[in-house]
Order: C-alpha cells, then structure tokens, then sequence
C-alpha cells in the first residue's frame, strides 16, 4: 500500500480525553476515530489489524471445530421475552422499534438466536454436539465508556456456542475451548491467564475469564506465587485457616462509645485490633433483610452473597433501611438483639473471634467481649469474604497476590438455561425428548486489539507483533524527488511484496523527520529507508522493537527480512 494513497491520519499531540496507553496511541497512530462515546471507526490500518486478529482467532475455532456462521443484530423482542431477559437487563440492552412499531434489541450477545436457529434444525442425538460461532459487532449501552476501545458501546466480538447430548460432551467442548483460547493469546504474544470465574446472571457453574495482565486492567485476580491457581477476586474462594486465641470467655461488657463509628474509630478508642471486631452490615438480597458479619480486617464480597442465595440484586441497606429495620444507624449495628425477622449471616472468621467487639444495636454503645455462639447465633458461617493478599492459596500452594488484568475472553458451562427457555430439544439414543446442554465462549476482538497496543508500546508508538501488524515492511524513501530514492524504494516495495511480505510505502512528499515519527508511531516491525547510499543498492534496516539499525545491500535484505517475520 502507497501511503500517498490511504488514510493514516498521524496526530502530533496526544488526544486530550485518551487517559491509557492504548487509547492515545491508537488515535495518534491513525487506527481508529471516535464517532461518539464509546463508538469507533476503524481506519484502514485499524481495520488491517482487527482482520489480522479474527484471522487467527478463525484458525482457532476451525482447530475446535467450531463453525462460522453470521446472525442477526436485529432481535425480535419476542426471542428476549421468551427468555425473560427483555425484563431483566436494563439500559444496557439497546433497544429499537421497527416501522410497525414493533420492539427489537441491538445484539449484545446471541443465546435466544441461536439457541432458536439450532432448536428449529436440530432434532437428534445424532447432530450434537455442535459448537456454532460468529464474529459480529455487539452492542451495550455502557454507562461509562471509557479507555477507548477497552469499553465501547458498539464493539466486534467472536462469540461461539455450543449444543451437547451429555455433560461430558459439554466438558470436553470446553477445554477444546479453553486450548483455543490460550492459543490464540499466546499467538498474540500476550501476556495472559485464565481464571476462575463468576458466571454472574448467564447461572451455570464452570467459566473462565481470561486476563490480559495490565496496570490499567479493571478487574482483579487473585492468583497463587507458587502455583497455577489464578482466579477473579470476585470468585477466588478463601481457606479457613483461621485460629482461635486462647483466652477463657469473659464477662460481656455494654460500653459507652461516644461518637464511634468506623471499625478504626472502635477499634483505636477501645485499643483492640480491627481482627477482634465485628462488622455487621446490612444487605438487601432480592428485597430480604439480611445482617452479614465480617471480621474487622475483611471485606464482604457482594458476589459470594449473590451466589449463596442465588439472587439476582444484592445491594446495601440505606441507612434510612438500617435505622428503620434495624432500630439504630450503620455505625452502632452488631449481631446481639438482632429482630428475629432478620436473617444473620456471617464469614467463617467471625466463628474463631474470642472475646471480641461489635456493635450494642445501641447509639453510642458497643459489646465487648463477644463469644460466637455464646452471645449470637448466625444462620449459617460460609465463606462470605473478599480474599486478601497474603491469604493462603486456595491449592494449598504459595500465597496470593494480586494484579490487574484486561478481560479479553470469558467461557461459560450454560447447561439448559437457554435450551429450556426457547424449547430447543432433541431425542435422545432412546427416542427420549431431552433439553440441549449448551456452552458459550466470548472473545473481545476489538478490545485484544487494544490489549496487544498496551503491552506493545514505547514512548515513540506502537510496537506490533509480528502476528498481527498491519503490514510487515515499512518502506521509506527519504527524498521522493530524487530520482534514484525513489526508483530503488519502488523496487524493493516490488520485490518484498512479491516476496510473499505486506509492505507500506511512505511516498508522501513530506520531509523525513515526519516520515519517520509516523513510522515510530504506525509500529511496523521493520522499517527500511532509502536514502544518500541509493545509487549504491545500499538501505539502512530498522529493527521496530530493538531499534537497532543496520546498513545492508538491497540483496541482503530481502532475506534478512523474510527470516525476521517469521509469523
Ligand atoms: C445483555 C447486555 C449485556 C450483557 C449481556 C446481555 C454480558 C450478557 C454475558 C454474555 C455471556 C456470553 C456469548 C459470548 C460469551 C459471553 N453483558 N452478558 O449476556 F443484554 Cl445489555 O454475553 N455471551
């Protein structure tokens, strides 16, 4: 490609609103253009990539054989309604009306379609199993767009599905799914793991998240230093190895608290530690009251609340809620004088406090000396907490440490949720009606696309790896009016792309320090400039990554190059 002949629109300053790596540099590099929040344009070196990507991520799926096929943005409401999901998700879900005035949803994920199609083609054991996917632009009205391409509004997605006979069959589709997967980010050349994850409102039990690791990650894993136990924070079970300290019970004592609020606020004015206090918060589980205690030192972690009830909302009372249920505010609140219409709950470290402190139920008054068991009683002790750095590793090897990671990918077990809402049934070796077992595997194509820019970068721009660079050569001519420049650039732009290489040739009549920031920027591998050594077939090579640089003669290179751009 003639670079006087496409669209690389280089900016000099960094975009005003781009606060990652990524963002900036994709904008500079002339990849992308914001047409609103969180909707972009793909520029044609953007869009050389994306394609590079869905590449590799189609060579994978054919690997699982998984096969393509295209569906609808489009969704009749009715499909949404037949699984409940129009009623349960909320503006995220974007939604239109035909010229009938009939509702539709803008595609965010396409269980009910496809689960529809298969249900109305698939009626023996003997089609199953089969995994279905696309590559097709979603939609979701997020809230907050943000950080580019990391989390748009409009965004490419390859999304496959899976129909099964029997839970083994779904098992060994996933890890074919999972192999694919880890593949496809090593291919990338990302620095990724794959993690225990919530399978949040998709039900379910096993799903894994893979995490590009990355400061600027939103979620957090919690992964093990001596093993290959990695899970999402929200999901990362904690080992109950508490200890009791060995002191006889004491007398409880009511003492007057003026003013103390917070667990330091207690803790300090009572000189005792955060770990022999008890928080008790109060949560609204699907509207039911429930009092939660933590130890001090703890957090609650919302999504093991959910997932223990199986609820669908979990939210904190209001402190209106807590002084009108719970008779006091959110700082006095403790699991002694609980009312009884109020379900009391606790993480499994408060079971080991001794003598602790918590609060009267009381304004201004806390206990202390508490006892589990001999003071209160819970429900139930269950693991409730968030993990910490430090806690033991779930595997029993190492401890835990914690990093951020970039979601690119998310593969869920469904089993019969959608099968059993939209009536997608087949007969089994008996003649016997049965619900399909299903499997879904989401990759962001689009966000890996920014995930690979924020691992690949240095300050002059964007370093590609050679798996998914727009082109492999950058050709530059340093003076296009000199004759012999332009004659060997157009040569050798000739030669490498007969040699089986993608070249760009920067033909612009601009002068070379402009040519050879946009080179920094745009990250080709490889760039080669022709220039005072021209009439001597010699070029100057350089290495995009290393930044070294060579002279070598025009039959040296052709070679040399080929050998460094090894896929
Ligand atoms: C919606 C909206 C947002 C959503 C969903 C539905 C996330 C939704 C989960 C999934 C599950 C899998 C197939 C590919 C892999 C992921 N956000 N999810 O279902 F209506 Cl607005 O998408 N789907």
């Amino acid at each position: 490609m003639k670079q006087s002949m496409t669209l690389i629109p280089t900016l000099r300053e960094v975009p005003a609103d781009a606060e990652v790596k990524s963002h900036q540099l994709l904008l500079r590099a002339g990849f992308i253009r914001q047409n609103t929040s969180g909707i972009y344009s793909f520029l044609p070196l953007g869009k050389k990539v994306l394609k590079k990507v869905e590449d590799i991520v189609r060579e994978e799926m054919e690997n699982a054989d998984a096969v393509e096929l295209l569906m609808p943005a489009m969704q009749a409401a009715e499909l949404w309604q037949e699984s409940g999901r129009w009623y349960s998700y909320g503006p995220e879900l974007m939604r239109l009306k035909d010229r009938h005035n009939r509702d539709f949803a803008l595609g965010a994920t396409h269980e009910e379609v496809i689960t529809t199609i298969v249900r109305d083609e698939v009626k023996s054991y003997k089609k199953l199993p089969l995994t279905l996917y696309q590559i097709q632009n979603k939609f979701r009205d997020e809230k907050r767009p943000r950080f580019g391409l990391l989390r748009g509004r409009e965004f490419l997605m390859k999304d496959a599905y899976s129909f099964h006979a029997s839970h083994e069959s779904l098992d060994d589709v996933y890890q074919k799914m999972y192999t694919a997967y880890s593949n496809i980010f090593t291919r990338l050349g990302l620095n990724f793991r794959a993690v225990i994850a919530d399978s949040g409102a998709m039900g379910g039990k096993d799903t894994h998240e893979f995490m590009v690791l990355s400061e600027i990650g939103e979620d957090t894993i919690a992964y093990s230093s001596e093993s290959s136990f990695a899970a999402n924070i929200e999901m990362a079970p904690v080992v109950a190895n508490y200890e009791r300290k060995n002191e006889e019970n004491k007398e409880l004592e009511k003492v007057e608290t003026p003013n103390q609020k917070t667990i330091e606020e207690v803790s300090s004015f009572l000189q005792v530690e955060s770990a022999d206090c008890i928080k008790t918060i109060g949560f609204k589980v699907d509207e039911k009251f429930v009092a939660v205690l933590v130890r001090g030192d703890h957090e609650i972690n919302d999504v093991k609340l959910k997932n223990l009830y199986q609820a669908s909302i979990v939210e904190l009372a209001t402190p209106e809620e807590v002084k009108e249920q719970f008779g006091c505010s959110i700082g006095s609140l403790g699991p002694i004088g609980i009312p009884t219409s109020i379900e009391v709950i606790a993480d499994s470290a408060v079971e080991y406090i001794v003598n602790g402190v918590s609060g009267a139920n009381e304004e201004g008054y806390h206990y202390t000396n508490v006892n589990p068991v001999r003071d209160f009683t819970v429900t139930q002790y269950t693991d409730l907490r968030f993990i910490q750095e430090g806690d033991l590793s779930p595997d029993g090897q190492g401890v835990i440490q914690f990093a951020k990671g970039i979601e690119v990918g998310h593969i869920f077990k469904l089993g019969t949720r959608y099968s059993e809402a939209m009536g997608a049934t087949y007969l089994d070796e008996n003649g016997r009606t049965q619900h399909m077992i299903m499997g879904c595997y989401g990759i962001g194509v689009s966000r890996v696309m920014a995930a690979v820019v924020e691992q690949f970068h240095d300050e002059s721009g964007i370093v590609w790896p050679n798996s998914v660079t727009p082109y492999d050569v950058h050709v530059i001519p340093v003076n296009v009016k000199n004759e012999a420049q332009a004659n060997l650039a157009e040569e050798l732009y000739s030669d490498l792309k007969k040699a089986g290489l993608e070249v760009l040739l920067d033909d612009r009549q601009e002068r070379p320090g402009v040519k050879f920031a946009d080179a920094d920027l745009i990250g080709l591998p490889v760039r080669v400039t022709v220039g005072k050594k021209a009439e001597e077939k010699i070029v100057e090579v350089k290495w995009r990554k290393t930044g070294e640089m060579e002279e070598l003669s025009v039959d040296q290179l052709i070679q040399t190059i080929r050998q460094s751009v090894v896929k």
